[in-house]
C-alpha cells in the first residue's frame, strides 16, 4: 500500500519570485487566500493552469507555482477557455483586474458567462487602473476624482454581478482580500464549481484609490453568514435582489448547476480531452499545402 500524500500547504504554491506590488497591496491578500485554496484542495501544482490579463493583478500569475500563462489586457478569458478545452484534465483560474475584466474585456466577460467552461474568474476589483498609474475604471463611483476625472467621475459604475447573472453565470460569489478565511473558502467552493465561477474580490489599491481602503470595505461588508443575513443561493431572483439592493455583499451569492460548454461538445464526444484524443489518421497535406 503506497503512503497518503502529503498535506499540502500554502508553502507549496509559492514561489521565489520578487513580487512588484506595492507595499500593503490587497494583491498579496488574494495571492495568499488563492494559494491557500488550493493547499486545501490538495491539488498537485501541475494539474492548475493560471491565466491573467494585464494590469497590476495580472502579475499574479507570475507568483503561483503552477503553470502560468500572462495574457493581453482584457483577453485573459479567450486563452484560458481554449486551454479549458483542450486539457479538461486541468484547472484554470483566470485572474485580472476590474479594468481589464469589466472594461476591455466585457464583451468575453458577457460570453464566457453565458458559455459555462469550466473556469474559476478572480476580478480584483480597486475601482481603478493600478499598473497605469490612477485613471477612472468601471467600477469606479460616481464622484470619484482620478487622474482622468480630475472634476469626478460622471460615468455611472458598471454593476459586475448582475451582468454576470444575467448573462447566465452559475457562481457568483463576492469577496475581499482583507477577509482570508472567508476569501480562501469562496475560491475553493468557486474551483470547485463545475461551470464558470466569478469571485468578485475587493483589493484596495493603497497607492491610487484613497476612497476604498481596507476600512472603507470593513464598514461597508455584509456578510452572508445564513444567520443574521438570510439568503438562498439556489435562488437566482433572490440572488438579483440581493446585487441590486445597494449593499455591499460578502458571501456565496449564486450557485446553480447547468451542462458545461465542453460536456456538450461533440468534437469532445468519448474523449476526456483534446490532448488525450488519438489522432485520426486523417492527411493535412494538401490543406497545409494551400499555405506554403
Ligand atoms: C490593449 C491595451 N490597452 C491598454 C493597455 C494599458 N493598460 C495596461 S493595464 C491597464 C489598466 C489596469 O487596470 P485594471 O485592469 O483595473 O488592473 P489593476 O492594474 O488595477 O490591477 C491599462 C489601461 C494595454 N496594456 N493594452
Ligand atoms: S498601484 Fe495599486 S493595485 Fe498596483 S500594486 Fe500598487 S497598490 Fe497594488
Amino acid at each position: 500500500m503506497s503512503a497518503p500524500a502529503a498535506q499540502k500547504t500554502i508553502k507549496d504554491w509559492q514561489t521565489t519570485t520578487a513580487s512588484w506590488w506595492c507595499p500593503g497591496c490587497g494583491d498579496f491578500g488574494v495571492l495568499a487566500a488563492l494559494q491557500r485554496a488550493l493547499a486545501n484542495l490538495g491539488y498537485e501544482n501541475h494539474e492548475v493552469t493560471v491565466v491573467s490579463g494585464i494590469g497590476c493583478s495580472g502579475k499574479l500569475s507570475g507568483y503561483i507555482k503552477s503553470y502560468s500563462y500572462h495574457s493581453l489586457h482584457g483577453r485573459a478569458l479567450p486563452p484560458a477557455q481554449a486551454m479549458k478545452l483542450a486539457n479538461q484534465g486541468q484547472k484554470v483560474i483566470v485572474v485580472g483586474g476590474d479594468g481589464d475584466g469589466y472594461g476591455i474585456g466585457a464583451g468575453h466577460f458577457v460570453h464566457a458567462a453565458r458559455r459555462n467552461v469550466d473556469l474559476t474568474y478572480i476580478v480584483m476589483d480597486n475601482a481603478i487602473y493600478g499598473l497605469t498609474k490612477g485613471q477612472v475604471s468601471p467600477t469606479s463611483q460616481l464622484g470619484f476624482v482620478t487622474a482622468t476625472t480630475p472634476h469626478g467621475n460622471h460615468e455611472a459604475p458598471v454593476n459586475p454581478l448582475a451582468l454576470f447573472l444575467a448573462a447566465g453565470g452559475t457562481f457568483l460569489g463576492q469577496g475581499f482580500s482583507g477577509d482570508q478565511k472567508g476569501l480562501a473558502q469562496l475560491y475553493q467552493d468557486a474551483i470547485e464549481h463545475p461551470g464558470f465561477a466569478l469571485v468578485n474580490t475587493f483589493s484596495p489599491c493603497v497607492t491610487f484609490n484613497k476612497v476604498q481602503t481596507y476600512q472603507f470595505y470593513r464598514d461597508a461588508l455584509v456578510t452572508l453568514d445564513g444567520v443574521k443575513v438570510p439568503h438562498d443561493p439556489s435562488s437566482k431572483q433572490a440572488a438579483m435582489q440581493k446585487v441590486l439592493d445597494g449593499n455591499v455583499y460578502n458571501g456565496l451569492l449564486y450557485k446553480e448547476i447547468r451542462p458545461t460548454a465542453e460536456s456538450q461538445m461533440e468534437a469532445l464526444k468519448g474523449v476526456k480531452s483534446l490532448v488525450e484524443a488519438p489522432l485520426t489518421g486523417q492527411d493535412y497535406t494538401e490543406l497545409l499545402n494551400e499555405y506554403r
